[in-house]
């Protein structure tokens, strides 16, 4: 009898200390990729590295383009007469996931200017069947069981934002639209507030893409800034079958027309079933905004801005003016009292945050 009850208890604490296991693990998530690029060669980690010139995608060791450790990951995109240029390290993941948080810290270089368009971290899908079948796509609208690939990247509103530009997301799905050539090149989706870049400055970035049910329109992808959310779009039809998964990742700098060499480096990427956050040691740091129509001064038309922002987009955690955890119409009471108490500086620089230097 003794021996029974110290089996039951045996099995009653194993059963406890699974249900811990997969509790805990359900609350972490799955990190089913990393790299802080402390160890080993690059392709140890990244099964396709290119570069448009020898040596344009590699590791970085001095400290200032560097965010934590020693080593960094550095994409060149090199001057080209105007061609296209590019450097990119690519990572699969087969057969692949449904949804899926993506987390990295960048810096862009102090003077880099990519022109108009270029393209920069890309979560692609193909069938489980082919890690290929996103491949060669580019113009190409997908059919719903071939692909599916969106970035977040920076573009210059042909001119209208400082270089790198405005974040925004560039996107292959089934009900894309075509361009006027013809062809269907990704669309682009962005916040009704553009969130502005700056250069030499280091970021979080966080990526999510939830696909769709096939049949439903509920896949999803948003963005967030040093942990702020500022992006969430919905009701994204990525896929008609579900054989089709996330399972590609790339780093790249990618610039169309390739006049002068253009430098991002990248750090602490994790991607992972679940939120993953800003790193612990490096709070987040985004500045507060007062310039809500990105026309350079703080004035009565930002204050409307602030209110269409906070009725179509209540997502964007810019519209936490009074940063108390609501949107509520505080936020827009507040920005008017610092406003007249002179606390709002000028310039379009006050819409983008980050830290400053390393
Ligand atoms: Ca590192
Ligand atoms: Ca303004
Ligand atoms: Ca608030």
């Amino acid at each position: 009898m003794k021996e029974f009850n110290n089996n039951c208890l045996a099995l009653y604490l194993a059963s406890q200390l699974l249900l811990l296991v997969l509790f805990a693990g359900r609350l972490r998530g799955e990190i089913i990729f990393s790299d802080d690029f402390e160890t080993g060669n690059l392709s140890d980690h990244w099964e396709e590295i290119k570069a448009t010139r020898q040596g344009d995608a590699e590791l970085e060791t001095r400290s200032e383009y560097v965010f934590e450790g020693t080593r960094s990951l550095r994409l060149t995109a090199v001057a080209n007469g105007g061609q296209v240029a590019l450097a990119q390290t690519a990572h699969w993941f087969m057969p692949g996931y449904d949804q899926l948080y993506y987390r990295w810290y960048a810096k862009f270089s102090a003077d880099f200017d990519q022109g108009n368009f270029m393209h920069w971290v890309l979560i692609g899908g193909n069938s489980i069947y082919d890690k290929w079948s996103a491949s060669g796509k580019a113009g190409l609208r997908p059919t719903g069981r071939d692909f599916f690939a969106t970035s977040l990247e920076t573009w210059r509103g042909w001119g209208r934002y400082p270089p790198p530009g405005a974040m925004n997301f560039y996107t292959y799905f089934p009900e894309m639209t075509a361009s006027p050539d013809g062809y269907y090149w990704g669309n682009q989706f962005q916040p009704r507030v553009p969130f502005l870049i700056e250069r030499n400055r280091w970021y979080c970035f966080e990526f999510m893409v939830k696909l769709n049910q096939p049949g439903v329109h509920d896949g999803e992808q948003a963005f967030w800034i040093d942990g702020v959310k500022i992006y969430n779009q919905k009701d994204i039809r990525w896929r008609d079958v579900d054989f089709l998964k996330l399972n590609l990742f790339w780093f790249s700098v990618y610039i169309h027309e390739s006049r002068q060499d253009n430098t991002c480096w990248f750090d602490n990427l994790v991607i992972s079933t679940d939120y993953v956050g800003p790193l612990a040691a490096a709070p987040a740091a985004t500045r507060q905004c007062c310039d809500f129509d990105l026309d350079g001064i703080s004035g009565r038309t930002d204050f409307m801005q602030l209110l269409l922002m906070k009725r179509d987009e209540p997502e964007d955690g810019r519209g936490d003016y009074n940063r108390d955890g609501r949107n509520t119409i505080a936020d827009a009471l507040q920005l008017l009292l610092d406003q007249r108490a002179g606390k709002c500086g000028s310039g379009i620089a006050a819409l983008s945050g980050g830290r400053t230097g390393k």
